[in-house]
């Protein structure tokens, strides 16, 4: 496997990746949190989609090593840039692993991160395991003060189930539903019925792929006041980030 050779040496060289940041707004336009999004610019063969390396990433061991990573560079950023929240994303694979724990709360401890501050997104898209080393983490890192949200929310089989098991503080509803808001029928409902039953369960609600502003009004209409898309900022690079001066709460 071409790519697996090259991610192995580029991971050795230490160098070649970067984390982008896309702003996450309340409905003030304040910066509730910033997710952090992994790239990979030096890639030999050019421009890997991040899917892409990722999933070879977790089929050849070495996830854990990249994702502790962007942790470290999505954490210092964070703590350095005075940020409300960071989120970043976590494979199943991390998740799976007996010291995925000790190593958040050693990240969160070198760079001064409090632990509210980060948060963790799962994907419900692979399979969250139920077994016992993905449950041990998520119940530690939860009372260590981390929070855990649920990413590409309502796109998996079993989204209550997670919601249920995990203890789960955040939902975030897919682009695929957002972006069919107000044009096809019963959309609007069915967002409105996940941000309602998510309200009732006390989690947070941010929805995701927003482009229009009509999209954010709507949405504003169903009761979800948290934002991430192109019409709010696209993912940026450190500079970039600091550079556009997200007004805070
Ligand atoms: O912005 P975008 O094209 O980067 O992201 C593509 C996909 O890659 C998304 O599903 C996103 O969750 C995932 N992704 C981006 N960065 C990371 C990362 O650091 N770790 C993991 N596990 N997934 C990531
Ligand atoms: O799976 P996850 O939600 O982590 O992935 C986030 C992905 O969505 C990233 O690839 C990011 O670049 C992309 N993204 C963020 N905002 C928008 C948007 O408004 N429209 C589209 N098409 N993609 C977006
Ligand atoms: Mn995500
Ligand atoms: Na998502």
């Amino acid at each position: 496997h071409e790519i697996e050779r090259d991610l192995r040496l580029a991971l050795a060289a230490g160098d070649q990746f970067d984390v982008h940041y896309q702003p996450i707004l309340d409905r003030d336009g304040s910066l509730f949190a910033a997710e952090a999004l992994l790239r990979w610019p030096g890639a030999p063969g050019g421009p890997v989609p991040p899917e892409l390396f990722i999933a070879v990433a977790e089929e050849s061991g070495m996830i854990e090593e990249l994702g502790l990573w962007v942790l470290r560079e999505a954490c210092a950023f964070a703590q350095q840039m005075a940020l409300p929240k960071i989120s970043v994303n976590v494979s199943a694979v991390q998740l799976r692993s007996v010291r995925f724990t000790a190593d958040v709360l050693a990240v969160l401890e070198d760079t001064g991160l409090p632990p509210e501050r980060l948060e963790l997104e799962l994907t419900e898209r692979c399979a969250l395991d139920s077994g016992a080393a993905t449950h041990r983490n998520l119940k530690d890192l939860r009372a260590a003060g981390v929070m855990i949200a649920l990413d590409d929310f309502a796109t998996g089989h079993s989204l209550l189930q997670y919601v249920r098991d995990f203890d789960i503080d955040v939902i975030k509803i897919d682009q695929s539903f957002v972006s069919r808001l107000g044009s096809v029928d019963g959309t609007d409902q069915v967002v409105r019925a996940l941000v309602d039953l998510g309200h009732a369960m006390g989690l947070e609600i941010i929805a995701e792929g927003v482009e229009t502003e009509a999209q954010r009004e709507a949405l504003i209409g169903i009761g979800c006041h948290i934002f991430q898309g192109y019409l709010l900022g696209r993912p940026l690079s450190r500079e970039a980030f600091r550079g556009a001066g997200f007004p805070q709460a």
